[in-house]
């Protein structure tokens, strides 16, 4: 495939170049972080490191890690470095006010963001001729306004279609004949069966490419949702902390996704001892952000397993390569694409009267995501009227939509009916064999 790139210089750019311009917007970074975050630089100052002892990449094991502990600490604003005047868009995951990651952007800071999407929609095959349709969420979410951004400098087409309402994703697809789709990968599938359902072969849809990503998927999955929509499939990785999508994105060779390192610096760290692996070693993935102005994170630790690579890539960029993701330092499930914690739903249940009893189900069929919650009745709320029981379920789904964005299947079971265990509990069965 011949080759395309959005920023060839920095894309293709020697190791050396490379080290150079992370070591010189580092230097700047840290020095705006200390300035204008009071919670960093009591940070850096309990840990007794001065802006002038980093005077390069190398310099970076010295700066302490920040963690989601943090930005729960500093929510809503103690981790902004701009004036709020500064500042022109906010994200956010999902989640109660805890769990809710919240990052500011400048003008800057976006425009930064969609070069990033742009060198991943390039990367898939993505010029100004190309149709692209973005089905991922457009709100909140990253997902939409990311990768929409970065199809807009590319100049191609935008069809900004959100997620869901998949009858009109098919006839908006077919109609103005996109030829990429992004989206997350379960929804790719969806998308693809219902295709088929509806008798399109893989030769009949317009499409040639998908950038998938948001969640864990495997390479099954990929060779699946390849062969219904007849596209290659391009992973894409990235986390609202850090901007959202285009942190890492692949490549035609499609093994393993380039990090944008000239603005996101990646370490892999022991996740008990915090110390900094060598390349090549699995463990919990760390980001600097080297440029960005109102959310800047200083090594941020994300909690995804994962391991980075050097080796040459066919494709011709030179940035370096992380895996697929291979799981995660926390309990965080992602399902359908979104964030979930058991902790919300237990929140749920005890705002509702329940106890804390209750087993999460995750499974995959058809390449969608099932979600059952299934919650013991507290004695107080026991019932075998099954119109009671059938409201019950549905007001604390609901009350669950309200605090995740998703739809559990909820079930209620007797009281004592979830086995107890005799160590930590088992609340999540994820069946859906993801790595
Ligand atoms: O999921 C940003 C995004 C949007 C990425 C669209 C790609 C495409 P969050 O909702 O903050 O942001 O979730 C971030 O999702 O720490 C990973 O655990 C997981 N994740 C993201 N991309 C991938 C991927 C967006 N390609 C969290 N493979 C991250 C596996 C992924 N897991």
């Amino acid at each position: 495939m011949e080759q395309n790139y959005y920023q060839k210089e920095i894309e293709t750019m020697s190791a050396e170049e490379m080290k150079k311009l992370q070591s010189e917007k580092l230097v700047k970074q840290v020095k705006h972080v200390y300035e204008n975050v009071p919670y960093y630089r009591n940070l850096m100052d309990e840990k007794g490191v001065k802006t002038d002892d980093i005077s390069g990449i190398e310099d970076l094991h010295k700066l302490p890690f920040i963690s989601n502990a943090d930005l729960r600490d500093a929510y809503p604003y103690g981790l902004l470095a701009k004036p709020l005047e500064d500042c022109v868009r906010i994200h956010s995951t999902s989640g109660t006010t805890g769990r809710r990651v919240v990052a500011f952007y400048t003008q800057n800071d976006v425009d930064l963001w969609e070069d990033c999407c742009a060198r991943a929609i390039t990367a898939a095959g993505g010029t100004k001729k190309d149709v692209c349709q973005v089905a991922y969420g457009y709100g909140l979410f990253t997902g939409g306004f990311g990768l929409n951004g970065g199809s807009h400098k590319i100049g191609c087409l935008t069809l900004p279609m959100s997620s869901g309402n998949t009858e009109r994703q098919i006839q908006f697809m077919t109609d103005m004949q996109a030829t990429i789709l992004c989206c997350t990968p379960s929804y790719a599938a969806y998308i693809g069966e219902s295709l088929k359902e509806q008798g399109y072969k893989p030769e009949d849809i317009p499409l040639k490419a998908g950038i998938f990503g948001a969640e864990p998927w495997t390479e099954e999955m990929r060779q699946g949702i390849e062969k219904t929509l007849g596209i290659k499939a391009y992973d894409i990785y990235g986390l609202t902390e850090t901007t959202g999508p285009g942190v890492a994105f692949e490549c035609s060779e499609q093994t393993g996704m380039h990090v944008n390192e000239d603005h996101f610096y990646a370490e892999i760290i022991d996740p008990d001892t915090g110390e900094v692996l060598p390349e090549g070693s699995k463990g919990e993935l760390v980001f600097t952000s080297l440029d960005k102005e109102a959310f800047p994170l200083l090594r941020y630790r994300t909690r995804d397993i994962c391991v980075l690579s050097r080796k040459k890539c066919s494709c011709g960029r030179t940035l370096v390569k992380m895996a697929k993701p291979m799981g995660r330092t926390d309990d965080m499930l992602i399902i359908r694409g979104v964030n979930v914690f058991p902790s919300q739903i237990e929140t749920v249940l005890l705002k509702e009267g329940y106890e804390p009893n209750y087993q999460i189900v995750v499974d995959r069929v058809n390449n969608n995501d099932t979600f059952e919650v299934n919650v013991e009745m507290t004695t107080e709320k026991f019932t075998d009227k099954l119109s009671d029981i059938i409201g019950m379920e549905k007001s604390l789904a609901n009350s669950m939509k309200i605090m995740l964005g998703i739809n559990p299947t909820v079930h209620l079971v007797p009281p004592k009916a979830i086995a107890r265990s005799e160590g930590k509990a088992v609340r999540v069965i994820d069946k859906r064999n993801l790595i």
